[in-house]
């Protein structure tokens, strides 16, 4: 491990919209300070969104800590900052721009800071030529270097807390802690006995089309849809109808919500954080990838499922997503194989986690990248 003892680091998050890019700042936060002993500052534009994924935050606060990490709310582009304001290491997620009195102080300092630019997950290839690349900026003596999450050995792998493994191991083994947990949403004994699946997506997926197809069913199917997800068809389907129980569930703190990935049987998953959570969970998972112009994204899609999924699996991912394959999302063909092929579909989710394992994780690749760039001396 990188000697990040005593290291100050600041992660400046832009919330472009929904949870994932707090979801993904404070994951991180979080793990550099709990596990790394990192000192570490988030800026954030906006606190509501953080709220919902995080209670404890107070949305009228300019400062506060939480867990250990100073969570400051990034109002707008002013402020006033001294070189000693800055923090040995500086992450701006996203490439969400940082304040310029920032960086016109990150180049009066001395030593200069560590930049870096966290950028989004793709499984496509070209990550690998572009991971940690520097650029240097055209007026100050400093230097940006891109930092890729990825799939591979030559990217910096995924966020994953140390502990994740065994915490999600236990509550599998124990049933009744999955049933105490569910049933704090109302979720009863018989409700138990279906097959469970949650339900995270955008509003262009085609639920009311699955939800048709569970009712009509002969298998028990219990539906756990977060509070604002899938609205319409939730609606028109919440409670039991023919073979579906649709519950809707109350938007959880981020530990919750791994609770509920661990608990159900297949997860309906989206975006970039709740996608690798699935992946941790180790069951059957359908991602339903966040939408880019001239469908960019159903590039990205299909250079995941190469990587990941079983035919079947890609089969109604593809449709799912609205790539034009000629074929809605076919949920008895997809049951069927999931159903016949149950011990080679949990053999691959484990083989893929022990793969995903052996690149380390994010939080300290990252960390252990910066701190070989602070041994060098700076440009
Ligand atoms: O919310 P998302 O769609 O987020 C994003 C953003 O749109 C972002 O701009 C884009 O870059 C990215 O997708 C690809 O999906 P995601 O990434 O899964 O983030 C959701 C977060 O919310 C994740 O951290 C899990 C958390 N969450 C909870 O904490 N509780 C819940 O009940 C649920 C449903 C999610």
């Amino acid at each position: 491990m990188a000697d990040s003892h005593s290291l100050s680091l600041v992660i400046f998050c832009r919330v472009v919209d929904n949870y994932g890019d707090i979801g993904i700042c404070w994951r991180l936060a979080r793990q550099l300070q709990a596990e790394h002993d990192v000192a570490v500052t988030l800026w954030v534009d906006d606190l509501i969104s953080f709220k919902r994924i995080c209670p404890a935050i107070d949305v009228d606060a300019a400062q506060q800590a939480v867990a250990a990490v100073c969570v400051q709310h990034w109002r707008d582009q002013e402020g006033v900052f001294a070189p000693h304001d800055i923090a040995d290491i500086v992450i701006e997620f996203f490439a969400c721009d940082i304040p310029p009195r920032y960086i016109q102080a990150m180049a009066q300092r001395t030593p200069r800071p560590v930049w870096l630019n966290l950028e989004g997950l793709t499984a496509e290839e070209w990550v690998e030529g572009c991971h940690t690349l520097p650029s240097m900026h055209p007026q100050l003596p400093l230097t940006k270097h891109f930092f890729f999450p990825g799939f591979t050995a030559k990217t910096g792998g995924l966020l994953r807390e140390g502990s994740l493994d065994d915490a999600r191991r236990a509550f599998q083994a124990d049933p009744a802690a999955q049933a105490d947990f569910l049933a704090n949403f109302g979720v009863t004994a018989t409700d138990m006995q279906a097959t469970r699946v949650s339900l995270f997506c955008y509003p262009q997926a085609p639920v009311a089309d699955l939800f048709a197809a569970w009712r009509d069913g002969t298998d028990p199917v219990l539906c756990l849809v977060p509070e604002g997800v899938a609205v319409d068809a939730v609606s028109a389907f919440v409670g039991t109808n023919g073979a579906l129980t649709v519950r809707v569930l109350p938007f959880v703190a981020q530990p919750d919500y791994d609770k509920l990935l661990w608990a159900c049987d297949l997860n309906f998953v989206r975006g970039e954080d709740s996608f690798v959570r699935a992946q941790w969970a180790g069951k059957p998972f359908i991602w339903h990838i966040y939408h880019q112009d001239e469908n960019l994204h159903h590039v990205k899609l299909g250079a995941f499922l190469q990587r990941y999924a079983s035919p079947a699996v890609s089969a109604f991912a593809m449709a799912w997503n609205g790539v034009d394959t000629g074929a809605a999302p076919d949920w008895s063909a997809l049951w069927q194989a999931l159903y016949k092929d149950a011990d080679g579909i949990a053999a691959r989710a484990h083989a893929w986690q022990r793969e995903m394992h052996s690149h380390g994780d994010l939080a300290s690749n990252l960390l252990g990248f910066a701190c070989s760039l602070r041994a060098r001396p700076m440009i």
